[in-house]
């Protein structure tokens, strides 16, 4: 039987999973996952990361992430994965999330003793003992040196494709700079959580990929290359310490002899770089083309997809990440989503199927009714006080204000994307929201558009693992398309397809000027 192996790791917030895919059958072979808080629990993290009497300060110990990484194989050899037919492994974490090396580290790496766990060969190596993770938003005002150093936010959002966001690692590094310098100065090295994790696997400090390196206000997006202006403006001497940047096709290393001899991998076996979870993820749901869009409706809900022109968002809402293909991947990030639909089904009292008989029996436009939901202060748009408004609605109409949510969601999704550049063709769904249709029809309706509704729960983990095989086939001198890597593992996921209904679009057309509008009044009011 002819495989074709690849293995796809993602460390994510709350665990670390591998996902083993065979391009020849173009079949998962297996999954397996550990969890940060049930399987380590001696980290004492709840959810992954630390608790802390500052809700701002959201950090997670790297060290949990190296003994997950044994355990994980541990579980994997367990399971009887065939590792030893493993050609590459392709990793993603979580993106943003920065790890800090003491001078010891490049050599603890390389010299890793296979008898050994890497929890106790490695705990060394860190300047700083925790990592910020993306959930931070503790640096406000390091946000705003390195934003007026860049220009103010058109200057930053030219620069580095984003305005400065807390939890980027550019004003995170600064943070650590300004609070510990003696810390910082004893760094040699700052890894993101995908390049630290396959440091370990090559046994040296790894790259970091442009698409993760795209989430720092470091990069300079349109060079690809590290931005002087922002690092002299982060941290002194930060250019010695961030690794190189390259193409995340880049074959980086071969695995270290400590995974050959401990858990059976091929000597063989290459390392991609690493790459963030939502570049990662592009692939997984295979928006490989233009007009390829996914709608991620999980707690928060994420709209991204794959444009070839570098179209920055002026008003700095969005970010402007490099897809793994090599164009770029627009990408924004509502905070009231999943969450916010809860706590309006929380105030009404309702279950699922009650909430969804109330999309049934209610026509699309809810007659010009309008509820924004800022359950949650908004990222996008920016609204820094939970609140929310009413137009045309009453709130004693259970019915209406469950349609209405919806709509909002979608409406503003549409209107903030504008900028993306990007008609989309299909949208595909996914996150646990999207198991439910009628929301995806209205998804279908604004956006005049069909919504391809996939079933993935790991879609960071097998973009990773095709990503794998990707980078392996250039290495190998054969250049494979992205579609032909992608598409007999995406069309296996499909679950249904919503069409929009004409009328319905129709309304969903002339009602966004109204919604845009209501957007602009709450702002201006509050
Ligand atoms: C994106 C972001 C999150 C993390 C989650 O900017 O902060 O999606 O990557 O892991």
């Amino acid at each position: 039987m002819v495989e074709n192996l690849f293995l796809g790791l993602d460390c994510s917030t709350q665990s670390l999973s591998a996902i083993l895919i065979d391009t020849v059958s173009k079949s998962v072979i297996l999954e397996e996952s550990v969890n940060f808080e049930r399987d380590l629990p001696q980290y004492k993290t709840h959810k992954g990361f630390l608790q802390n009497a500052d809700p701002l300060l959201v950090h997670s110990p790297p060290l949990l992430w190296v003994e997950a990484l044994d355990l994980l194989c541990q579980r994997l050899v367990k399971k009887g994965a065939p590792l030893s037919k493993v050609k590459a492994i392709g990793g993603s974490a979580q993106q943003h999330g920065s790890v800090y090396l003491n001078a010891t580290a490049e050599k603890s790496l390389q010299t890793l003793d296979p008898k050994k766990p890497l929890q106790e060969q490695l705990k060394n190596i860190f300047s700083q003992k925790t990592a910020p993770i993306w959930m931070d938003s503790s640096t406000s005002k390091e946000c705003e040196e390195i934003r007026r150093a860049l220009g103010g936010v058109k200057g930053a959002i030219k620069a580095t494709g984003s305005n400065t966001f807390e939890r980027f690692t550019g004003p995170q590094i600064r943070k650590f700079y300004k609070t510990n310098p003696n810390a910082y100065e004893d760094t040699a090295h700052i890894a993101l959580v995908s390049s630290f994790m396959t440091s370990i696997l090559i046994g040296k400090i790894a790259p970091i990929d442009f698409g993760d390196g795209s989430g720092m206000n470091l990069m300079d997006i349109q060079k690809k290359s590290w931005h002087a202006v922002s690092l002299e403006a982060t941290a002194p001497d930060l250019a010695s310490k961030l690794p190189p940047l390259v193409a995340s096709s880049t074959i980086v290393g071969t695995i270290h002899p400590y995974f050959t001899v401990r858990y059976g991998f091929s000597p063989k076996t290459q390392v991609l770089v690493g790459s963030g979870d939502n570049p990662n993820s592009l692939i997984g749901l295979g928006l490989v083309e233009e007009g390829m869009v996914g709608l991620s409706l999980g707690t928060s809900f994420t709209y991204f997809g794959s444009v070839r022109g570098c179209h920055l968002d002026s008003k700095g809402e969005g970010h402007l990440f490099v897809s793994p293909t090599g164009d770029y991947m627009p990408l924004l990030c509502f905070h009231n989503g999943a969450l916010a639909i809860e706590a309006l089904r929380h105030h009404y009292h309702l279950d699922w199927e009650g909430f969804l008989y109330a999309l049934k029996v209610t026509p699309p436009g809810n007659h010009g009714a309008i509820l924004l939901p800022y359950f949650e202060p908004e990222i996008v748009p920016l609204v820094k006080e939970r609140g929310l408004r009413r137009f045309d609605l009453d709130p004693t109409d259970v019915k209406a204000n469950c349609r209405a949510i919806i709509e909002a969601q979608m409406l503003s999704t549409k209107l903030h994307s504008l900028w993306m550049h990007i008609k989309p063709t299909f949208i595909y769904a996914t996150g646990g929201v999207s198991i439910h249709t009628p929301i995806l029809q209205i998804a279908s309706d604004v956006f005049n558009c069909p919504v391809l509704q996939l079933s993935v729960s790991k879609s960071s983990a097998l973009g990773a693992a095709l990503r794998a095989a990707h980078g392996y086939a250039l290495h190998e001198g054969e250049e494979l398309s992205w579609q032909a890597i992608t598409s007999g593992f995406i069309s296996k996921l499909i679950q249904a397809r919503i069409d929009p209904h004409k009328e319905a679009a129709t309304i969903y057309e002339k009602m966004q000027e109204k919604y845009a509008s209501c957007e602009q009044t709450y702002r201006g009011d509050s």
